[in-house]
């Protein structure tokens, strides 16, 4: 009796585990699909189509689940990067300036179109920087300040970022501008959430040594759930710094997350444009694939 009873149990949690390897091989197959499907030739794939594949709830998911998640899932995404479109499309929205907000003072310009640059990973983020640099070039000296997303996933862009300072400085210089550098985290659970280099004064790009070492001791971590401060780093910094530039400020936001709305400072898109117009700032924005 006691032999056929284990029998019994024993097929049944063999067909238990076939089961699950079923599941698994399902789950992979559905993930390879959408791959394909929508990684395409560049193999960028939304973070919404991975997590629906996967039955995972972005409102549940924090840093330390998704890198798990991400990580499991290593050998069927491949070569494929996954990249947050929904801060995308908060990103284009982000950029477009509120044109009915006069700016403040009769030096301040009027902020501009600001662009949204996709960057597949860490590697790409120094020279998605230079190009908006490039692209953004106007007449005259500029203003230019780096506004890092210091959460958890982007050690590894702040690093590239920190290699690849002197190329990117030389490429504010060449527009000659005046440079500075912030960070923000999510203003609901971290603390400092923001930061800003040197007090908020701007320097020459040729000497710019406290923006060197302020994002050099950049400490990256927290964040919580996926969307961080955005909207309430975007106007701290705005607000923070001592701009210079009568004809062109600019923000170049690095982030691989959507924007928390409202913000921990209750700010949201339109408070945010609203600040950047009087101030007169143009608003960039560089979305990086998701990797730890
Ligand atoms: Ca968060
Ligand atoms: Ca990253």
């Amino acid at each position: 009796m006691m032999t056929k009873k284990w029998t019994v149990l024993l097929s049944v949690l063999v067909m238990a585990i076939a089961m699950m390897q079923i599941n698994c091989d399902e789950a992979d197959d559905a993930i390879e699909e959408a791959v394909n499907a929508l990684g395409g030739e560049d193999g960028r794939i939304c973070l919404d189509v991975l997590l629906d594949t996967l039955g995972l709830d972005r409102d549940e998911l924090d840093d330390e689940s998704l890198a798990d998640a991400l990580e499991a899932q290593e050998d069927v995404l491949g070569e494929s990067y996954v990249i947050d479109c929904e801060a995308t499309e908060t990103a284009e929205e982000a950029v477009t300036p509120d044109t009915t907000t006069e700016p403040e003072g009769d030096d301040t310009p009027e902020a501009g179109e600001g662009e949204v640059i996709e960057s597949d990973g860490a590697e790409q983020v120094p020279g998605d920087i230079e190009e908006v640099i490039e692209n953004q070039q106007g007449e005259g000296s500029e203003d230019i300040v780096i506004l890092m997303d210091a959460t958890g996933s982007m050690g590894d862009d702040l690093a590239e970022i920190n290699d690849s300072i002197d190329s990117i400085l030389a490429k504010a210089e060449e527009a000659e501008a005046k440079v500075g550098a912030a960070f923000y985290k999510d203003g609901f659970v971290d603390s400092p959430w923001f930061g800003l280099a040197n007090g908020g004064d701007l320097e020459d790009a040729s000497s710019a040594s406290a923006t060197t070492s302020f994002l050099n001791s950049v400490a990256i971590g927290g964040g919580g759930d996926l969307p961080e401060s955005f909207y309430d780093g975007v106007v701290e910094t705005a607000n923070g710094i001592n701009w210079e530039s009568h004809t062109k400020r600019m923000i170049i936001v690095i982030t691989d997350a959507d924007a928390l709305s409202p913000d921990a400072e209750g700010n949201t898109e339109a408070s945010m444009k609203e600040v950047l117009a009087k101030k007169g700032v143009t608003l960039n924005t560089i979305i990086v694939g998701i990797a730890y």
